[in-house]
């Protein structure tokens, strides 16, 4: 395989996990949050996601200067390894204020706690040397409809959105759609209501969207349209790659492991629409098998950035004339076998 220069990847240090998941404890020792930064880079990747939390443990006991001091120092020992801190997310689904939601909670104290934090993540942002913030919207829903007003909550996370503009007038905003769970529904379930939220906002050229493939799909949508709404209207800033069997639980597997073929049009929009030309990261937000042995586990991570590689020189090597040829006599037969050969490479 042609290692590629153009693309830079990035992950979470929560998808080195312990594989615990509703059903059953972990199967694997904790592994140190810290020792997880070292293994960025020999597994090829730069880009670094974080929670808030993850740069600043505790932040909910701690004062702003404290916390701006963390950061400050963890930014300096991320660039000292030669890791680039892609975004900062608000833990807004964990802490018993945000048990019936953040900015939709209905509670004003409760609403209150959520945009605080979220200011506050926008300077932990800034002091660890990131431009963005990523809104994953988890608990903005609700488990039975009657018991918020859709109307209402919706103003609620545009006016949490102006009020995170107006705190800091250069961060972004990056709003990650996702349908359910931990909600029945949510309130941003797709790309094209992240988008709208954009537009409707005070600075929507700040607003943007991180389209993850396993949300897409459950909502019933195809991930690479999703991502190509987005370019579009120039909004796609990030991407969780994974891949997800059907319409169940959010599984988080390997990039292409569910749908090959999916996975092959996911990077063929980014491909042609020169995805990362701007900077952007390739996100994986896949997660290890709950069955695999050794500590920390890094296969699934290692795996997902090989797929996308590979399907990067699919891609790339599809003969475009005769792709063409099919497209033009509207022989789309022709075309889908050409497509699934050039897949399993019979030529
Ligand atoms: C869960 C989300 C979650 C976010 C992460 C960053 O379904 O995919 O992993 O991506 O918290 O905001
Ligand atoms: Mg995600």
């Amino acid at each position: 395989m042609t290692p590629s220069t153009e693309y830079r990847f990035s992950f979470g240090p929560w998808n080195i996990c312990e594989g615990k998941d509703p059903f059953g404890p972990a199967t694997r020792a904790p592994y140190d949050h810290e020792a997880k930064f070292a293994l960025y880079r020999p597994l090829g990747f730069e880009g670094v996601q974080l929670h808030d939390d993850d740069v600043v443990p505790d932040l909910d006991q701690l004062s702003g200067p404290q916390i701006l001091a963390k950061a400050t120092q963890v930014g300096t020992m991320l660039g000292n390894q030669g890791l680039v801190p892609e975004f900062v997310a608000p833990r807004l689904w964990f802490s018993p204020e945000t048990i019936d939601g953040g900015y939709t909670s209905n509670s004003a104290a409760d609403r209150r706690y959520a945009l605080d934090r979220t200011l506050r993540t926008a300077d932990i942002a800034r002091a660890v040397g990131s431009k963005a913030i990523v809104l994953w919207l988890a608990r903005e829903g609700t488990s039975l409809r009657e018991s918020k007003n859709a109307v209402t909550a919706y103003q609620r996370i545009l006016d949490a959105i102006n009020a995170i503009l107006d705190h800091d007038k250069e961060i972004e905003i990056w709003i990650e759609p996702k349908p359910n769970e931990p909600c029945d529904h949510a309130y941003v379930p797709t790309i094209g209501h992240a988008v709208s939220l954009a537009y409707a906002s005070k600075d929507p050229v700040r607003v943007k969207g991180l389209i993850e493939t396993a949300h897409a799909l459950l909502a019933g949508l195809d991930p690479s349209d999703e991502m190509a709404f987005a370019i579009a209207h120039g909004k796609l800033a990030s991407v969780h790659l994974n891949d997800q069997n059907g319409l169940k639980y959010d599984q988080d597997k390997n990039f292409g492991a569910a749908n090959l073929r999916g996975a092959f049009n996911q990077v063929r929009v980014l491909e042609e629409n020169h995805y990362g030309s701007r900077g952007e990261f390739v996100g994986l937000d896949v997660k290890a098998m709950r069955t695999q042995a050794g500590n920390p586990v890094t296969a699934h991570l290692a795996s997902s950035r090989e797929i996308f590689l590979h399907l990067v020189e699919k891609v790339r090597s599809l003969d475009l004339k005769e792709q063409q040829q099919y497209i033009d006599a509207r022989d789309y037969e022709g075309l889908e076998l050409f497509t699934i050969r050039h897949l399993l490479g019979i030529h």
